[in-house]
């Protein structure tokens, strides 16, 4: 990993706001990929963050402050990453499903999302089925974006699809879903449109389902 990009990771597992700002404007003032300043930078510290937390070393407290970190970084490096002024390719709702308080990785989602010309509607964390489907009606998305972390949460996906069908909407709008757990198959046995492991490829499968 280069120098500067080790850095970013660092300042993550050190639980270092004050200086992850810095350390990801070097990075890039060096040149460095924003990409690769997000993913072998930022996500691998996560990663990293997630298998202490399993090993025992790393309890509630430091993953929340590790991800706090994360989003201070972001914020510096959100503009590299996201392309301005594209026209609207469609709106999407996105949230963290019920009983789910991790929403680094949607944030990241609905940041791409935004950057790449849809107007994102995001309902924070901890998203009821019913409450999906009242802002469907009122919001009148094209896609519903639902972000999972935990395997505990994810049936609640499953639940926001029945009752969107339940409501009339299903044939309305586009259902896609994400988050560590999830997968291809999972996506496809509860019914979704879509399924993406990374925030680029949400993008990606969020335009080809509107295409
Ligand atoms: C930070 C963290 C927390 C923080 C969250 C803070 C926050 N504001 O988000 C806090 C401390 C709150 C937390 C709490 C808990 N956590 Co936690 N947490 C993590 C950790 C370390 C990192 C998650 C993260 O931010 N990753 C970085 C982002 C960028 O990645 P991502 O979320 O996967 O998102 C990417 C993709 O998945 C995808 N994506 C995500 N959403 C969506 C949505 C769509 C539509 C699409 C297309 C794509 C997409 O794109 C994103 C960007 O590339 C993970 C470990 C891990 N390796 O994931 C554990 C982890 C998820 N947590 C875990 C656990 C067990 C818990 C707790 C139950 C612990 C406890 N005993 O209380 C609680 C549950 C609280 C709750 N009700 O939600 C387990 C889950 C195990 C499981 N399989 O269910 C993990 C895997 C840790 C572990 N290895 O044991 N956690």
């Amino acid at each position: 990993m280069n120098g500067i990009v080790r850095q970013v990771y660092e300042s993550i597992l050190n639980f270092d706001r004050g200086v992850i700002g810095k350390k990801v404007q070097e990075a890039l003032d060096a040149g460095i990929d924003p990409q690769a300043i997000l993913s072998d930078g930022m996500i691998a510290a996560m990663g990293e963050v997630g298998r202490r937390f399993e090993e025992g070393e790393f309890f509630i407290p430091e993953m929340l402050i590790a991800a706090t970190t994360m989003e201070t970084g972001l914020a510096v490096l959100q503009p590299h990453l996201t392309q301005q002024g594209v026209k609207s390719a469609g709106r999407i709702l996105i949230g963290t499903v019920k009983g789910d308080l991790h929403d680094v990785g949607k944030n990241l989602v609905a940041m791409m999302l935004r950057g790449s010309g849809f107007e994102v509607i995001d309902l924070g964390v901890d998203i009821a089925p019913e409450r999906f489907v009242e802002e469907a009606l009122s919001k009148k998305p094209q896609v519903i974006a639902m972000s999972a972390l935990l395997t505990t949460t994810m049936p609640s996906m499953n639940t926001t699809i029945q009752a969107l069908k339940e409501a009339g909407l299903r044939s309305k709008v586009k259902v896609i879903i994400g988050g560590a757990p999830l997968s291809d198959s999972y996506a496809k046995e509860i019914g979704a449109d879509g399924y993406a492991p990374d925030a680029n490829r949400a993008v990606k499968v969020a335009r080809s389902l509107l295409a």
